[in-house]
């Protein structure tokens, strides 16, 4: 999975990242908190500390709600044009900062090499794009057609105060997409990053200040999702919630925003996924089973994109079946800093027990593929053996398993329509993928299986910032996508303006 001219250049700066020890502190008006420091380790050997950070508490918290508050009315008049400039900036700091935020993607989130590069260039992609898209709908007032006598025109101002929750995943790309969005469109934003990935967030936050972005605008507060998210989410003066993480998380925020007295407070939310794949017996299955590692076990499956449940056709079941065990045979799970590593770790111990946990009920209700094996001299991490099972339905998994699992069922030529019946039918709605030459087949899975991305004959990672704009419906989130032309306007309000221009003076 790995392309290594591309990478060989990075990796000494990296790996020294790797080894260094760094701070992350709540950031409110510019400055950084001190506080009692709790130590990071890294997944990948829990014998290094990879840094420290100072948890937000309610001082902080109000703090922070005070001064953004305060800010919301200068930022929002500030240009659009102004605003996009600070995240250009931020998008040439992030990469003159490359091979130290890749190092810290690998210490602190367990990321391989590759991913950690691909984490980077989306955040910067992010920033570009929003940019643009802010320049494109933001910086004048749209006109708007109208009958004779009358002139229309439509533009879009911030909410105010936005909280942006992000997971630990994409720990620097979701991180950087959710508040550079918000920030562009003319809110002020207090970021709540993951528990397990505070230091790169932070220095996302250094960068974007650099980078022009007012102290007042933009805050950190890292912590933990029930003492720091949850008081920020139900605070009055918050005017806006952008969230990704998982479904229940989702579900909780949003009954806590419905409690609250005045203003509606929209959220923006992204969530899990169930997703599957179709293959049929016309697809390549080469490309099947290259398309089925990707898709399923880079980034040790922890993608809500990643493929969890594999849909093949009987006749060819075997063959593939075979050949996928043996390409995993192949792959080397290992140390993330090493080239050579294909898969990392999982996150963290509760990750780990939730998958051993997952295995053991495979075990009794499927038959084994295929188990990876862990090298012998792994240091010790949050490592768990890829594996693939067999099972006799889809039912059988009632909900979404994050991490490097493949679960396989077979169908007949006459269940198509019960394949796409089973997978409309649990609730997600986020990636598909498709592998089949025939192009009636194509269609009518796409047009029938609720899905916010649907890939054919290619694998399933493919979420690229303008090109194929990301997110999902039902369980899986509330849209709009992610590095998509309509994302900024869910951060922002519209405003019209009608003149009579019979009037005089009009
Ligand atoms: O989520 P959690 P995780 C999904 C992915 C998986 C999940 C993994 O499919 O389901 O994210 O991320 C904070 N009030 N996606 O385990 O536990 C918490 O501190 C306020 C979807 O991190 O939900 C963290 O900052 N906040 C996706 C954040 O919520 C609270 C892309 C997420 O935590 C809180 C990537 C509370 N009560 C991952 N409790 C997509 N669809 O784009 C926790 N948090």
């Amino acid at each position: 999975l790995t392309d290594l001219a591309e990478l060989l250049p990075l990796d000494r700066a990296m790996g020294q990242v790797v080894k260094e020890t760094h701070q992350a502190a709540p950031i409110v008006g510019g400055r950084a908190r001190s506080g009692n420091a709790r130590p990071i380790l890294n997944p990948a050997d829990l014998r290094r500390t990879v840094g420290q950070v100072v948890e937000a508490g309610a001082p902080e918290l109000d703090e922070a709600l005070a001064r953004a508050s305060r800010a919301h009315e200068d930022w929002s008049r500030t240009p659009a044009e102004t605003r996009a400039l600070c995240l250009d900036r931020a998008a040439d700091l992030m990469e003159a900062e490359l091979p130290r935020l890749m190092g810290l993607a690998i210490a602190e989130a367990g990321k391989t090499v590759p991913d950690a590069l691909a984490e980077v260039r989306e955040a910067v992609d992010f920033c570009r794009y929003y940019a643009a898209r802010a320049r494109a709908d933001f910086a004048q007032p749209l006109r708007l057609p109208g009958p004779t006598g009358e002139r229309n025109e439509l533009r879009f101002a911030g909410r105010g105060v936005f909280a942006c929750i992000s997971p630990w995943n994409f720990p620097l790309a979701i991180f950087s997409g959710q508040v550079t969005a918000a920030l562009v469109s003319g809110n002020c934003v207090i970021a709540k990053p993951a528990e397990q990935t505070p230091l790169i967030a932070a220095a996302a936050v250094r960068i974007l200040h650099q980078a022009g972005i007012p102290a007042d605008v933009l805050h950190l507060l890292p912590g933990d999702g029930e003492k720091v998210g949850a008081p920020l989410v139900a605070d009055p003066r918050v005017a806006g919630v952008a969230f990704t993480g998982s479904t229940e998380v989702a579900r909780g925020i949003n009954r806590a925003l419905a409690a609250k007295d005045g203003p509606i407070v929209p959220l923006i939310a992204e969530t899990g996924g169930q997703n599957a794949m179709i293959v049929d017996s016309s697809a390549l299955p080469e490309q099947v089973v290259r398309d089925v590692l990707i898709s399923g076990l880079q980034s040790a499956g922890q993608r809500c994109s990643a493929l969890r449940v594999l849909f093949v056709q009987q006749d060819i079941a075997p063959k593939l079946e075979k050949m996928l065990a043996g390409a995993m045979e192949e792959l080397k799970v290992g140390d993330p800093a090493l080239l050579e590593t294909d898969i990392g770790p999982v996150i963290d111990e509760g990750a780990k027990q939730m998958l051993e946990a997952h295995a053991q009920r495979m075990g009794r209700e499927s038959r084994l593929l295929y188990e990876m094996k862990l090298g012998q001299d792994l240091p010790p991490g949050h490592y768990f053996a890829p594996r693939a099972y067999v099972l006799d339905s889809l039912s059988r998994l009632t909900r979404e398993v994050f991490g490097p699992v493949l679960h396989i069922v077979h169908w007949r030529a006459d269940q198509l329509d019960e394949v796409i019946d089973a997978i409309n039918a649990t609730g997600y709605g986020l990636t598909l993928g498709v592998h089949s030459r025939i192009d009636s087949t194509q269609r009518r899975v796409w047009e029938r299986v609720r899905a916010g991305n649907t890939y054919v004959n290619r694998n399933m990672i493919g979420a690229v910032v303008g090109v194929q704009p990301f997110g999902g419906e039902g369980l899986s989130g509330t849209g709009p996508k992610a590095g998509g032309p309509h994302y900024l306007h869910r951060f922002a309000v519209e405003r019209t303006l009608t003149i009579d221009t019979t009037a005089a003076g009009g």
